[in-house]
């Protein structure tokens, strides 16, 4: 390793962040090239997944990149999809060295990316801010790996954790400096996901709104029956920007009709009981390419993900007011006898936002 390799990485993978929520089922790659100490090429996986980030840095680079450090978040692929291998396009470019964090899980791509670049004999560096890499790849590789995307619970709450009042009056509990930082939070998810209650309760619209953005994550509703009100937000913009209903197996007929065609997309899972199956639920994501949701309530939902131990980060925005015994919970039943049962998250961030209060977790 040497002095300057944590430094580039870290830009590396502060370009890769820009394609989160747009790259999916794609990881989102940062890449940087540097020649004598200075940049002479960046680029980013591009929204859609392609193209990957190596061939824009290297076309920035142009002749530069001959004898380069390169320096790219994943290792690069060696495989002919859609794209040709960013490995040819590497050993062409006739750098010098290649440093990567990790190996890719894709076995299309594992290992094969840094066996084919040390075969042209362009060092290969593994292992540099491998932690902060694997975090933030940990939704593709979830992906690959497990089948399911990568679950942010956001829940935002009064002091005492309800989301609404007995009346069900739950709008602006947060001031609006945190509902900005929920939709950038949108904005870095493939998709956002409500539960039926939610969906019914208020009306929401779920997209990102004042952001300077052009893409828009995916809606999800998980809705074991579908009975989800036609005059609505969702329905109304669904043709705009994409609806998908999780269902259970004995939805209505007629409603998933309907819901075709105002250009919803219904999605069959299991059901235990009288509930989603969870697991069923994020399996149907995962095959559908999503790699990173973003869920935002309601109680129930949140509680079967959570009961289900499906959550990988858990953001909480606080108010300074309280509801009382008579509100809403935030969480819904979890059947949960003992303490010891929960699954423990980790603090890693808490944030004045506004008035209210930030704090992130992780599993
Ligand atoms: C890279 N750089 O920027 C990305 C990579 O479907 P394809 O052909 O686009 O290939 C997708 C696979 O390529 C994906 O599963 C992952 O292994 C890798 N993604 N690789 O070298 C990139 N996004
Ligand atoms: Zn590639």
């Amino acid at each position: 390793m040497r002095q300057d390799d944590q430094r580039f990485m870290a830009l590396a993978l502060s370009l890769g962040r820009r394609g989160r929520g747009q790259t999916w089922p794609n990881p989102a790659v940062g890449c940087v090239i540097v020649k004598d100490g200075r940049i002479v090429g960046r680029g980013w996986t591009a929204p859609g997944g392609r193209p990957h980030a190596e061939p824009q840095a290297l076309a920035q680079a142009g002749a530069l990149a001959r004898g380069a450090d390169v320096y790219v978040t994943l290792e690069p692929c060696a495989h002919h999809g859609q794209t040709p291998p960013c490995t040819d396009a590497l050993i062409a470019a006739q750098v010098a060295r290649v440093v990567a964090p990790l190996a890719d899980s894709d076995t299309r791509v594992s290992g094969k990316g840094f066996a084919a670049l040390r075969n042209a004999g362009i060092e290969v560096v593994t292992g540099v801010m491998a932690k902060e890499a694997a975090r933030d790849h940990a939704g593709f590789f979830l992906r690959i790996e497990q089948g399911r995307p990568f679950v942010t619970l956001k829940l935002a709450s009064s002091f005492d954790g309800r989301i609404a009042t007995a009346s069900g009056h739950s709008q602006w509990i947060t001031g609006p400096e945190a509902r900005r930082e929920v939709h950038a939070l949108r904005a870095r998810h493939d998709a956002v996901m409500v539960g039926a209650g939610t969906a019914r309760a208020d009306d929401p619209s779920l997209t990102l709104r004042d952001m300077g953005m052009t893409h828009q994550p995916v809606r999800i509703v998980a809705s074991r029956q579908l009975d989800l009100p036609m005059m609505s937000n969702l329905a109304r913009t669904a043709t705009d920007v994409p609806v998908w209903l999780c269902h259970g197996p004995d939805a209505d007929a007629a409603l998933k009709d309907a819901w075709r065609g105002i250009g919803a997309t219904l999605i069959e899972c299991a059901q235990a009981s009288r509930h989603l199956k969870m697991h069923a639920v994020l399996q149907a994501l995962g095959d559908k390419g999503l790699t990173r949701v973003f869920c935002e309530g309601g109680g129930a939902l949140a509680a079967s993900l959570l009961a289900a131990d499906l959550v990988d980060e858990l953001v909480g925005f606080t108010a300074g007011f309280g509801i009382g015994a008579e509100g809403l919970p935030s969480l819904g039943a979890m059947g949960q006898a003992r303490l010891e049962e929960a699954t423990r998250f980790k603090l890693v961030e808490t944030r004045a936002i506004g008035g209210d209060v930030m704090h992130r977790w992780v599993r």
